[in-house]
């Protein structure tokens, strides 16, 4: 697939607040400074999209992406970070919960995980409530660049089989570095085919 048209829709901080059309959303989600705003502006080709910073807790609202009229790239605040806000009780924020088992713009979920660490366990547990839920979902691993082929691949296995203690089936899984533009044809391609379900 190729983008033509990539433009800044709205930031909610309710799920109430989302754009009320039919286009479908795509969206990223994981833990703060993972790389989720990077890889939106690796996927639309545009620079400086979606905020990107060192710092994590730089993304608080949800923000939609208009992609070629068709479809929303949603890039949404990370988790794990505790000083995104002081009134959050549990381990995911409610804007977070609300957005991804409440709303049915969602089409498809990307969790993105740093190729770099072990699998942790707030992802791990991020993950297993999509499958409660029964979300629709796939990792992208980030930061490629940092790892060469075979430590990215011995991380990849690893985060494998931490899933297959819980998943008889495994979700789709693709690796990316924003830094380096690796990764993007097949995010795409991918994407294009879940929007042809
Ligand atoms: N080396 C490398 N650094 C990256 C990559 N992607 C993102 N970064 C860096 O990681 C930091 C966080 O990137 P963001 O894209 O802002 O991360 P985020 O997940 O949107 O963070 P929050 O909005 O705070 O949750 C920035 O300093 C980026 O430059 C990558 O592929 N490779
Ligand atoms: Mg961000």
């Amino acid at each position: 697939m190729q983008i033509s048209k990539a433009e800044f829709k709205c930031s909610s901080e309710r799920i109430s607040q989302v754009p009320k059309d039919d286009l479908r959303d795509i969206a990223f989600i994981g833990r703060s400074n993972v790389g989720k705003s990077s890889l939106i502006n690796l996927l639309t080709g545009r620079q400086s999209l979606a905020k990107v910073s060192g710092t994590p807790g730089k993304t608080r609202l949800i923000n939609h992406f208009r992609i070629n009229d068709a479809w929303y790239l949603v890039d949404l605040p990370g988790y794990g970070y505790a000083r995104t806000s002081k009134v959050q009780r549990g381990e995911f924020s409610k804007l977070i919960t609300d957005y991804v088992l409440r709303c049915e713009k969602l089409h498809f979920l990307f969790v993105l995980v740093d190729i770099r660490l072990e699998p942790q366990r707030i992802d791990l547990r991020f993950i297993e409530m999509l499958g409660e839920n029964g979300v629709p979902f796939g990792i992208i691993f980030t930061k490629a660049d940092k790892l060469s082929k075979t430590q990215r691949e011995k991380s990849v296995e690893r985060f494998r089989t931490a899933l297959s203690e819980q998943w008889e089936e495994l979700p789709p899984m693709l690796v990316s570095s924003s830094e380096r533009g690796l990764g993007r044809d097949e995010i795409l391609d991918f994407i294009d085919s879940i929007l042809k379900v």
